[in-house]
């Protein structure tokens, strides 16, 4: 969304842009945002690292990561004319469903992403960001801006650490000494020399605890993620096979992963979402993986409308599960289900199912030729 402004609009002296700065904050939480921060255009640190991340190679298949050139880390190239960034926080962790530790530790059930339970939060925060950036031209008149959430020529979590909504932790995520991490990140790329806030201090301290936790080994330091070992890149962002060496420590988890935010201490203080549009639909955080391997590509597309799981599409679906079945314990229900996608006409779910079905019955090494 882009206007065209009339800049004789903008305030021009120091106190009615700190009163602005203020009371668009304030408009920001009435709209459901628990927080908004204000930054400049700068980023170079991150630049730097970003350019080390790329030349190492994490971002795998997204190539779409390396496209844009600096534009990614310099606001201002990317839509010209912006001096400022509004940076905005929106929970997302519902006040209710099955706890995601019990989930995990069964087998059966089916691991969704907490943030992928409910609405697809791309519209909900675009929604918001576009009428928090009315909010203010009804305020002040036209003025030039533009919104953005998860959209990848823009290093959100960078932007929010500079507006002071948290710091960004060994993990990668950006969090919060009160809110924890289970929040989305969006913002409105502005024209107005708004007053900006202090930076967002650091808290991780000697803690490594995600480092640890993480079931592929995917942080490779802190602060850097190997996306090609993430098995939230494996189960959403990889269109291909998932890499035989990922496929048991995948467990459970057919959309996304939260381990490093689960065992993250901070994320004891989160308070959970109050939008509605984040709580599960469905049952999907307790759903039964032979339930969801069940579904046609028509009930897929009808269960998942409005959610972010629909943009991997059907047959990324069944890959993922697939492979989950093949980490359950043996059962004539999981063989039953997976026999029954064994001539799916997709190859990619063929072969998962293929190799659910060995994990399932594993060959005898004591007997010739494995049999
Ligand atoms: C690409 C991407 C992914 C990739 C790669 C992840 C990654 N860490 O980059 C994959 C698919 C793996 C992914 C997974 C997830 N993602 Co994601 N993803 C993005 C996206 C589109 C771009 C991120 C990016 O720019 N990466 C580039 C690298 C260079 O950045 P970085 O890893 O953050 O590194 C920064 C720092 O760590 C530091 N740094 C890097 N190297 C070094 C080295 C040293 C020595 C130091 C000191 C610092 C340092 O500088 C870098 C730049 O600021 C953003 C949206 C956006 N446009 O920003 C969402 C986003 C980051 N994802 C988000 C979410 C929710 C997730 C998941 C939790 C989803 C899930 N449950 O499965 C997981 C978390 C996995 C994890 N631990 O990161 C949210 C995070 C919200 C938050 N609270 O931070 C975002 C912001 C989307 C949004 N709008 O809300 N994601
Ligand atoms: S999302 Fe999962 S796989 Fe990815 S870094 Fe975090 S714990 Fe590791
Ligand atoms: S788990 Fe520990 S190291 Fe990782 S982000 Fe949280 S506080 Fe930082």
């Amino acid at each position: 969304m882009l206007n065209h402004p009339d800049a004789m609009s903008i305030p021009a002296d120091d106190s009615a842009l700190a009163q602005l700065a203020a009371d668009l904050k304030r408009w920001g939480s009435a709209l459901g945002f628990q927080q908004v921060g204000v930054t400049d255009t700068h980023l170079a640190a991150d630049e730097a690292h970003l350019q080390r991340w790329l030349a190492a190679g994490y971002h795998g298949a997204m190539a779409y990561m390396a496209r844009h050139g600096l534009k990614r880390s310099r606001p201002a190239e990317l839509v010209p004319g912006t001096v400022r960034i509004i940076s905005a926080r929106m929970d997302y962790r519902p006040p209710v469903g099955q706890d995601p530790r019990q989930v995990l530790a069964d087998p059966q059930l089916a691991y969704i992403s907490r943030y992928a339970l409910g609405r697809d939060y791309h519209k909900v925060l675009r929604q918001g960001l576009r009428q928090l950036a009315w909010r203010i031209e009804s305020a002040i008149g036209p003025f030039r801006w533009r919104v953005f959430t998860d959209s990848a020529p823009v290093l959100e979590k960078a932007l929010a650490q500079k507006a002071g909504l948290g710091w960004i932790g060994k993990h990668s995520n950006l969090l919060d000494r009160q809110a924890g991490s289970w929040f989305f990140l969006g913002e409105i790329f502005v024209d107005i020399p708004l007053p900006v806030d202090a930076p967002g201090a650091g808290h991780c301290g000697r803690c490594q605890a995600c480092l640890e936790a993480c079931p592929t080994r995917a942080i490779v330091a802190p602060y850097q993620v190997d996306a090609r070992r993430c098995l939230s890149y494996h189960t959403i962002e990889l269109p291909g096979a998932i890499p035989l060496e990922f496929r048991r420590p995948l467990g459970n988890r057919i959309y996304g992963c939260d381990d490093c935010q689960l065992v993250c201490p901070w994320n004891r203080f989160a308070r959970p979402t109050a939008a509605a549009e984040f709580l599960p639909r469905h049952g999907l955080d307790t759903a039964r993986l032979i339930d969801l391997f069940a579904w046609s590509e028509a009930e897929f597309l009808k269960r998942t409308e409005g959610s972010a799981i629909r943009r991997i599409g059907h047959q990324r679906w069944l890959r993922n599960i697939a492979v989950a079945l093949g980490n359950a314990p043996p059962s004539p229900g999981v063989a039953a289900a997976l026999n029954s996608r064994l001539a799916h006409p997709s190859e990619l779910v063929r072969e998962h199912v293929q190799w659910a079905l060995t994990a399932q019955n594993p060959p005898n090494p004591f007997t010739k030729g494995g049999k």
